[in-house]
């Protein structure tokens, strides 16, 4: 098979992620003509959401291909190139599946996906989403405040952290002991942090339940930090008096603070962040602070976001 380069991965500033997506989509348009290559199976079926409301909360921007955001994942629990989560995800079984809620609250709850998804309407909103590997996209979830939940099982009065961890089950994650992280993936934020409106229970993309790939049944969106605080596949949730344990911070705390604020200002040991390609497009852009959600800067009124990163 006659492989050509398209005309526009002769720019020195593309990313190997960059070329990476390109490729893919050249590869996938050379094969509906010669049909050799097999494309990523999508990881499970999704079903449609109904009764989704459209949310003021949506940014003016180009909203990403489902077919980028579905198959370039971080999901380190199903291998850790971004193709895999696509090929591999498919042995997670979303339903029947349980979110636990507890910790510091009055009212302790188990979930199931149905009475999770009654807690607040299904909104769908449109938000940026900024990986820490400097790569963005714009993204129609469904989901509703993660503020909703938190206030169903009413805090007490000592309760200052959310934990979260996701689902760690061999069996359905046979490539786990290959991630290079430790097992199951944990994230925490602040309390108020957890209660501002833009943070987001997800249960769904593109008008349907999540892909498994990008974390099925439900999973975290806080749009102005890095997506790794976005953890997928949730099934537990406890309210807390210290700041809990974060995967990226113990895998290296030099990297990845406990904060992981979208900040251009602030650049990774590695690489810098003052700009992000959002996948798809050909240039950088400049990253804007807090991922273009000013709104949040009260949280951290008086705090040194270079120390707190
Ligand atoms: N459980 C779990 N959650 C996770 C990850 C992971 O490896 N495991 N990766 C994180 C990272 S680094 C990013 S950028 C986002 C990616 O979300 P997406 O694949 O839906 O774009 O998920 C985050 N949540
Ligand atoms: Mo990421």
């Amino acid at each position: 098979m006659l492989i050509r380069k398209p005309a526009d991965l002769r720019y020195s500033d593309v990313t190997p992620k960059q070329l990476y997506i390109n490729r893919r989509r050249f590869l996938a348009a050379g094969s509906a003509i010669a049909g050799a290559w097999a494309l990523p199976t999508p990881a499970g079926a999704t079903m449609k959401l109904n009764n989704v409301v459209k949310s003021a909360y949506k940014v003016d921007e180009k909203i990403t291909p489902r077919e980028d955001i579905t198959t370039y994942n971080n999901y380190y629990e199903f291998g850790t190139q971004k193709e895999d989560p696509a090929h591999y995800a498919n042995t997670l079984r979303p339903s029947p599946w349980q979110v636990q809620v507890g910790g510091l609250v009055n009212k302790p709850k188990t979930y199931d996906l149905d009475s999770v998804m009654k807690i607040a309407p299904l909104e769908e909103r449109i938000y940026r989403h900024r990986c820490v590997e400097a790569w963005s996209i714009v993204v129609p979830w469904i989901g509703f405040p993660l503020a909703a939940l938190l206030k169903d099982v009413e805090p007490n009065a000592k309760a200052k952290y959310v934990a979260f961890q996701t689902l760690y089950d061999p069996k359905q994650m046979p490539l786990g002991n290959r991630a290079g992280i430790e097992l199951p993936y944990v994230e925490g934020l602040r309390l108020d942090e957890a209660m501002h409106p833009l943070a987001l229970l997800a249960v769904g993309l593109y008008g349907e339940t999540l892909p498994n790939q990008n974390g099925a049944p439900i999973r975290l969106v806080v749009p102005w930090k890095y997506g790794f605080k976005s953890i997928k596949s949730i099934i537990k949730i406890t309210l807390t008096d210290k700041q809990p344990p974060t995967t990226w911070n113990i895998s290296s705390a030099r990297e990845y603070g406990f904060y992981s604020n979208v900040n251009p200002a602030v650049d990774h040991p590695r690489w810098s962040q003052a700009s992000e390609r959002r996948l798809g497009e050909l240039f950088k852009k400049k990253t804007l602070m807090f991922n273009g959600y000013p709104e949040v800067a009260g949280l951290y009124s008086g705090m040194d976001l270079r120390k707190n990163y």
